[in-house]
């Protein structure tokens, strides 16, 4: 059978995929995003495709239960909800995850039925500054410019963005047009120093939020510089450009010569710039700048606020955020309501806006929402202050939940789970962070009763009583009418407009090629777009809460390499997993004397806490401390972040600022530090911490620490993975209180169980969970595991690259033997000719690693 032409479920990129239905993926290259390229988790896509712990049925109240009754369920509830809060009563909380047509759906009913704005999406955690902004500066939420931008430009500037790890496929193209033009240069602003700086001509290591600052002094730069500009505001906006932005004045200086310099620049911003109280005076300032210097809608020049999930835009177009109608229509532009319900029919429609995401689950912990539907997200998880979003889900009294996995936190929660379609199964369409529209395509059946979330929306709808306006056949039915409402006659003109795409046939949508938009019934399509556009005044504000005496330290979160947010679907792949096994926490070595690099230390901050492994990482800025946003109480219930992360929003947007909690650092102390390689996972209950790590086919690492004596530890863990015909060999040492032990058949390994009161006294794990495929473990290697380390004494040492398994120590051995590039490097070991995410860190360990003179 041919591939299916689909799009990457992961991030904003967009990559074009090709699959078959035996689970094969390759990058598709007639996609204009990534010509044929994925990433490591593209190119893992396969891997997640048969995950165990999907939800296959609906269940109502802890048990399966048919559709129907689930269905009926729901809508109980919402009738419930409407008849004791009325429409403000009820709420749906969506996501970026899901496609267009889902999107549109969900956002019909409630503010098109239910009659409440309430529907909001995760993109207010991710989105809702770059759209406030867009819409301060350009009277509209639209990005100006296209990918090629960024390879036509001479200058790149990232603002607060790893692009590297999280729009892996961009920074290669960003790197290959670098190789081919040197003169081009590439900026970071990031407090840390990321993979995405190496190979940077600058990295400014800002202070935590002193972005704004920073965009305002180059405002006032390209002033002096004698830049001029017709678009309003501008007089207001230099008077209010203030803030010292505390960076080393030379590297201020580089950065302002430069842009001033550069008339091809673009500034590309992310989370480092959306998640903050002053996300959205961040995207303004930054826009201000290209505006000033004329730097807008023209190749290789211009602003680009880069999407996160694979859906983020489409969600803005059909307008399923609670402060934004549908189809780019608002409430504040007389008549566009009216127009919307009448092309609705729907004479409920919401008066206004609806509660921004912190608001809407402050509200539901107070018990005003009586049915929250919460569809393709994980807010236990992602919200800020995550213990208070537990209560206010345990709180609400009907709350639904869509997903395609049973094994989500959020999901535990729910009163009513609802099977959803997956990638490979549902069919749709997404827009990328350059508005390309894209079909997913199914190429898998449904698994069990899961079925489409449109699907289930219309059929809920259809017992409320609106089955007319949700009787669509099938997802083209939804996107036409989406791309027709784009067309309506409006007060205000906008960009969007999809209008030339409403009378696609069933059979064109099915085979729509990858689309720009604006997509107009006459006139030019696609393209650079360049709006009518005004300055924005941004005084410099510092963080919400500032760190003091109590709290010293800044925190800032985000995203690893390889695991995709809560981790649902790449938690439970042991390549993906291999990368950055643990929850850790970074810190500059100087900020943690009396912290061990590679210690269990606890974050404390005035609304919960988590304990981590500390990593001393030189590359930090002082004062700060990183920790990734994904662990979950699935892999390491201590170790979720978000219980701590501060739930300021942008006063604005209403985006968390994610990226800015005050905290404290304390030792976790314990009486023991150990691990447990087993043939099963044996969950994240086995001690006081404990990390889960899918370390392969049927073999389960489990990190863990304890304030038991470590006697006690030792024997009630061998307790658990004890086995008919099995023995043990051991080793306990009780002057040093080191515990060894082996779980044996045959010779074969069935686990192993090393505890000790150091962490830095266990050995190598990689090493021990090699051992495992053997048939029969030999002498040498029993030997060895008894004395704890490998023959060969080699240390630990991190997987780089996963698409060939290639560790760090033996990329340094390569270097070592005169390797001294890239290229190099790939040709003896291997690594960075797969997917190529991994050739920052090469580049790293080039830099760091000496080379030895040619002989
Ligand atoms: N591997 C992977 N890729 C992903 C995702 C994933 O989960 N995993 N998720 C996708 C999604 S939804 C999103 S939104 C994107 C996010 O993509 P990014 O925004 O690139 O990722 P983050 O790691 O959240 O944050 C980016 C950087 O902001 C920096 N930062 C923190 N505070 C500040 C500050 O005050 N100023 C500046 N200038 N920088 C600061 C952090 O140190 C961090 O390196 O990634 C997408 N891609
Ligand atoms: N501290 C901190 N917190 C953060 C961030 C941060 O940087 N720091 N980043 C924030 C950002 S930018 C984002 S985008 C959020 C992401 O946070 P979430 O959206 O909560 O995270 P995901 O793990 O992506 O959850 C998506 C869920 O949808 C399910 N799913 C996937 N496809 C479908 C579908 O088609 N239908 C249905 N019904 N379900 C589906 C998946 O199985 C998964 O359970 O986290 C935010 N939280
Ligand atoms: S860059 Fe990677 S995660 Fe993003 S869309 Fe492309 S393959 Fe998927
Ligand atoms: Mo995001």
């Amino acid at each position: 059978m041919a591939d299916t032409r689909t799009t990457c479920p992961y991030c904003g990129v967009g990559c074009g995929v090709l699959a078959s239905a035996d689970g094969t993926v390759r990058g598709d290259p007639e996609h204009p995003a990534n010509r044929g390229r994925l990433c490591s988790k593209g190119t893992a896509l396969g891997e997640t495709l048969d995950q165990p712990g999907r939800l296959l049925h609906p269940e109502v109240d802890g048990k399966r239960a048919s559709w129907d009754t689930a269905l009926d369920a729901v809508a109980e509830g919402f009738r419930k909800a409407l008849a004791d809060h009325g429409p403000q009563g009820t709420a749906l909380y969506v996501s970026g995850q899901l496609l267009t047509e889902d999107y549109y759906a969900a956002n019909k009913l409630a503010k098109g039925f239910l009659g409440t704005g309430n529907i909001d999406s995760n993109s207010r955690l991710c989105m809702a500054s770059a759209v406030a902004g867009h819409r301060r500066a350009f009277g509209e939420d639209l990005v100006p410019g296209l990918y090629e931008d960024l390879e036509l430009a001479d200058l790149v500037v990232l603002v607060g963005s790893n692009l590297a790890w999280c729009h892996p496929i961009l920074f290669q193209r960003l790197q290959a047009a670098r190789a081919a033009r040197p003169a081009m240069r590439l900026v970071v602003i990031d407090p840390r120093r990321t993979a995405s700086c190496e190979g940077a001509d600058l990295h400014l290591p800002i202070a935590p939020g002193r972005d704004v600052a920073l965009f305002n002094t180059l405002l006032r730069h390209l002033h002096a510089q004698g830049f001029r500009s017709d678009a309003p505001g501008l007089d207001a906006t230099l008077a209010a450009a203030d803030g010292e932005t505390g960076l080393d004045p030379a590297l201020l200086a580089t950065f302002l010569d430069w842009f001033a310099a550069t008339p091809r620049a673009v500034t590309l911003f992310s989370q480092g710039a959306n998640q903050s109280s002053a996300g959205t005076d961040k995207a303004n300032a930054i826009i201000n700048c290209h505006l000033l210097a004329g730097r807008i809608g023209q190749p290789g020049a211009g602003p680009f606020s880069i999407t996160g999930q694979p859906n983020a835009m489409g969600g803005r177009e059909v307008g399923a955020l609670a402060t934004t109608l549908a189809g780019h229509l608002d409430w504040d532009r007389p008549g566009e309501a009216t127009a919307l319900r009448d092309y609705w029919d729907a004479p409920n429609l919401a008066a206004g806006p609806g509660l921004k995401a912190v608001d809407l689950f402050r509200a539901a912990g107070e018990g005003r929402i009586g049915a929250l539907w919460v569809m393709a997200t994980n807010p236990a998880i992602s919200l800020p202050d995550a213990g208070r979003v537990r209560e206010a889900l345990r709180r609400t009294p009907c709350l639904v939940a869509s997903d395609c996995t049973r094994e989500s936190d959020t999901l535990d929660l729910a009163r009513i789970r609802l099977p959803a379609l997956g990638w490979g199964e549902k069919d749709g369409t997404v827009t990328n962070s350059e508005r390309v529209i894209s079909r997913q395509r199914a190429f898998r059946p449904a698994p069990g009763e899961a079925r489409p979330d449109w699907w289930a929306i219309a059929q809920v709808a259809a017992r409320l009583g609106w089955s007319g306006p949700f009787a669509w056949t099938g997802p083209a039915a939804i996107f036409r009418e989406h791309a027709a409402l784009t067309g309506l006659a409006r007060p205000a003109p906008r960009a969007f407009d999809l209008s030339g795409l409403s009378d696609l046939t069933d059979a064109e949508y099915a085979a729509l090629p990858p689309v720009r938009w604006p997509v107009p019934r006459r006139g030019t399509e696609g393209g650079r777009l360049t709006p009518t556009a005004r300055f924005t005044p941004t005084p410099y504000r510092p963080p919400a809460n500032p760190t003091g005496a109590a709290y010293p330290l800044a925190l800032l979160t985000g995203r690893l390499r390889d695991q995709w947010h809560t981790m649902t679907r790449t938690g439970p792949v042991p390549r993906l997993m291999a990368h950055s096994p643990e929850p850790t926490a970074a810190i500059h070595p100087a900020d943690a004397p009396d912290l061990a690099d590679g210690s269990l230390a606890r974050i404390e901050s005035p609304w919960g806490e988590a304990t981590l492994r500390l990593r001393h990482e030189p590359g930090m800025a002082r004062g700060t401390v990183f920790v990734p946003m994904h662990w979950t109480a699935r892999f390491a219930p201590a170790a979720r972040i978000n219980a701590s992360v501060n739930p300021a929003v942008d006063p604005v947007s209403g985006q968390p600022e994610l990226k800015h909690t005050p905290i404290r650092l304390a030792p976790a102390p314990m009486e023991w530090h150990g691990f447990l390689l087993a043939r099963r996972s044996l969950g994240t209950g086995l001690a006081d911490w404990t990390a889960l790590i899918p370390a392969g086919p049927d073999l389960w690492h489990h990190e863990m620490a304890g304030t038991e004596p470590p006697a006690e530890a030792f024997a009630r863990l061998r307790a658990l993975v004890e086995e008919p015909a099995a023995a043990w060999v051991l080793l306990e040492d009780p002057a040093t209180s080191l515990h060894r032990a082996a779980l044996l058949r045959e010779g074969r390994l069935l686990a192993c169980l090393f505890l000790a009161p150091d962490p830095a006294a266990l050995p190598p794990r990689g090493w021990l969970l090699s051992l495992f495929p053997e048939p029969a473990i030999g002498s040498a290697a029993r030997r060895a595991l008894l004395a704890g380390a490998p023959a060969d004494g080699s240390a630990p040492s991190p997987t780089i690259c996963i698409c060939h398994g290639v560790a760090a120590s033996v990329i340094c051995a390569s270097i070592a033997r005169g390797a001294n590039t890239l290229a190099l490097v790939g040709e003896a070991t291997r690594a960075g000719t797969g997917c190529g995410s991994c050739r920052p860190e090469i580049a790293a360990l080039l830099a760091k690693t000496p080379v030895p003179e040619p002989a």
